[in-house]
């Protein structure tokens, strides 16, 4: 609810709100629009701004969001019935949440809504519709939050586009631009993502020619969700750079992705090189490739992780006890 209108209140621009809450500007504006979540004000040039009861109440319901509760049920709680849910799922604290298909309420829906934004995803690919395919993120991300958005709505359109380019039923073309979308729109959450004095340090990327980056900037959109103050590097990276990265900002842990090619001996030779760099830093690795180089993984004593719920569970054991 807008709450109650204080003038002597700060007032925090667009850009402010958007840094201080974590959420992107479409996600508040959506927000405002569908469920009038705040009431901001508006200045002398009719730009939005808010009050810090505002950006109290973001925050919250991004909080609450990300811990599974949907916007459309939740917009209209008060700030302690907000606190009362988010402290009893503390998102930073719990263990991380499994895939949404275990949630017991709604469940049949939110499969049925995953769905039909992967449909609508392809459908708005097909015709070239760059708006569209933006504003279906955005909605996701909106109504079903930020794990289940990767999980159960980027990772799945990938796959299906690598599918359908396999069979000679997309155009590369189609494929570029649904790639660009995704990876811009994924930038802008990572950008966005509110950082914690004090919170742990990683960094994520892929060796040299590994080329493929949405799993990349999967994890590293999950692992910001989870609290870590995440350096995303890109793709394709000799390991001098990954390790004086990861040295650079003291990191608790390194992510890699490995996509394709399988079984490269380069790539299996830089991640030695990485080990030798970096001798008893936690090394998280995941990807559809993974199991091809499983022999040099085991040899660095990388923990290979199968989805981006595990990448949430490691991450926290780190966290807490420093080791894997
Ligand atoms: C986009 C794309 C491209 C883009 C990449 C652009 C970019 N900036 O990333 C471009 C056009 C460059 C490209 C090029 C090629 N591509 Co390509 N590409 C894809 C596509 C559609 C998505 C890739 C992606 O990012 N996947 C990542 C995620 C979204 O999917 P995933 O791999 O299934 O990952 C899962 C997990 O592994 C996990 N994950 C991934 N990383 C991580 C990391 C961690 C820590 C964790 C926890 C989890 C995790 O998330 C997913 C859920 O389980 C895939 C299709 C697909 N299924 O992936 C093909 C695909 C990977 N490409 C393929 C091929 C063949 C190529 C080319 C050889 C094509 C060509 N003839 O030129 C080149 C190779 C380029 C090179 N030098 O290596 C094949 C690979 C086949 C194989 N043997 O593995 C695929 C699978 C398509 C297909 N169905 O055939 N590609």
């Amino acid at each position: 609810m807008p709450g109650s209108r204080d003038d002597s209140q700060k007032k925090f621009s667009m850009k402010i709100a958007s840094r201080m809450t974590g959420l992107t500007p479409h996600a508040i504006r959506a927000w405002e629009r569908r469920y009038g979540v705040v009431a901001p004000g508006r200045d002398s040039n009719n730009r939005r701004f808010y009050r810090e009861s505002d950006i109290e109440r973001l925050a919250l319901l991004h909080k609450a969001t990300d811990a599974g509760h949907q916007i459309s049920q939740i917009a209209g709680y008060s700030k302690e019935e907000l606190q009362d849910i988010i402290g009893r799922m503390n998102v930073i604290d719990m263990p991380p949440r499994k895939a949404p298909e275990v949630r017991a309420a709604g469940d049949l829906i939110l499969v049925r809504d995953y769905n039909a934004y992967t449909e609508e995803m392809l459908s708005a690919i097909e015709r070239m519709d760059r708006k569209s395919l933006e504003e279906i993120l955005i909605a996701a991300e909106t109504e079903a939050g930020r794990n289940a958005l990767l999980e159960r709505v980027v990772i799945p359109v990938m796959e299906r586009i690598g599918e359908l380019w396999r069979k000679g039923e997309m155009r590369i073309s189609h494929e570029h631009l649904a790639t660009q979308v995704v990876r811009t729109f994924l930038g802008g959450l990572l950008a966005t993502q509110k950082t914690f004095p004090g919170a742990p340090h990683v960094v994520v990327t892929t060796p040299s020619d590994q080329v493929h980056e949405i799993g990349a900037l999967c994890a590293a959109v999950t692992a910001a969700s989870e609290g870590w103050n995440v350096t995303y590097l890109g793709p394709s990276l000799p390991s001098e750079e990954i390790a004086g990265a990861v040295t650079y900002n003291g990191s608790r842990a390194l992510i890699l992705s490995l996509i394709y090619p399988e079984s490269d001996p380069l790539v299996a030779r830089e991640i030695r090189k990485l080990r030798r760099y970096l001798p008893g830093m936690p090394v998280i690795v995941g990807g559809r490739a993974r199991q091809s180089y499983s022999q040099v993984l085991a040899e660095i004593e990388a923990v290979v992780v199968n989805d981006l719920y595990e990448v949430r569970t490691v991450l926290e054991l780190i966290r807490t006890t420093g080791a894997v």
